[in-house]
């Protein structure tokens, strides 16, 4: 026999209890995007509690939609391990690119994030950040269907050691710290400075410089980085995405273990 009330008591308890269990973390992440979710993988994997929260029903940000619909994506050499990492197939393309299928990789990453033990909330936006002694300290959240009504419902909050930045060209959690700490940033100006025209090879090559902490404890990857630091667009090559989510993961993890290590002596 089926029940639709035991059905419905099935997912709003499960729901409930990882909300429940996600409300203090290690690091949150805002947006599934590639690089938020390349963060998320590599950071769950590394046993970090891991939180990621996506404004949209379906995570994949910018990559499922290839390059102007055409449903696929170019990677760089450096970018092909990680590509075979998460067992997505791909072609080469002349020397140096590689071409995956949009689809197949968002599926591979956004599998492998999943499984590496990271808790990925679809359809809830960051609308502000928590901060204390002048260190972001967790984040703000409201459903992301209350943010498209504009309904005035009251958010709720996350506590989280750090929070990543990973909402894409908009730079959204970046803009709200830059907005309510009058500008303390640690970019030239103190503020989001703003994406740069299409430039890959640039774009692709200052995408790993400038993730990393831009207000203490939060930090900032994928085209959010280029868009705080002014660093340029780069299209639909997708490999400078995937690094800099290992980036800004391996930020993270080599500062937990050297405080870590501070701790025992
Ligand atoms: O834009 P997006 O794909 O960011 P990314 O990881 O990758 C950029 C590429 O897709 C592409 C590119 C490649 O060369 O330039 O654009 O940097 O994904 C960002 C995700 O963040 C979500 C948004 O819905 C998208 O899925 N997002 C944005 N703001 C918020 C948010 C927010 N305030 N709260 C939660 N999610």
């Amino acid at each position: 026999m089926i029940d639709e009330v035991q059905i419905s008591r099935a997912i709003i308890d499960s729901y409930y209890r990882e909300l429940l269990n996600s409300l203090e973390a290690d690091v949150v992440i805002g947006g599934a995007g590639p690089s938020g979710l390349s963060a998320a993988f590599f950071l769950a994997k590394e046993g970090l509690k891991v939180v990621l929260f996506e404004r949209n029903l379906r995570p994949g940000g910018g990559m499922a939609g290839g390059g102007m619909l055409f449903n696929k994506i170019v990677v760089q050499e450096e970018a092909k391990p990680l590509l075979e990492l998460w067992g997505i197939s791909y072609k080469p393309f002349s020397e140096t690119y590689y071409v995956a299928s949009s689809l197949e990789a968002l599926a591979g990453l956004l599998l492998n994030a999943l499984r590496a033990g990271a808790k990925i909330f679809n359809g809830i936006s960051i609308e502000d950040v928590m901060i204390r002694n002048s260190k972001v300290s967790g984040v703000v959240i409201n459903w992301s269907a209350v943010e498209l009504a504009k309904l005035h419902v009251d958010p709720l909050s996350i506590k989280s050691q750090y929070v990543i930045d990973a909402t894409g060209h908009a730079a959204e959690i970046a803009q709200v710290v830059a907005r309510k700490t009058e500008g303390k940033l640690l970019t030239a100006t103190g503020g989001v400075i703003g994406e740069k025209p299409m430039w890959a090879e640039e774009g692709e090559r200052l995408l790993l410089i400038n993730t990393r902490e831009i207000y203490p404890n939060l930090y900032v990857c994928g085209m959010a980085a280029n868009a705080v630091f002014g660093g340029p667009r780069m299209g639909p090559i997708f490999g400078g995405m995937l690094l800099s989510g290992q980036r800004v993961a391996s930020l993270i993890i080599e500062r937990q273990k050297s405080q870590k290590n501070n701790n025992f002596k």
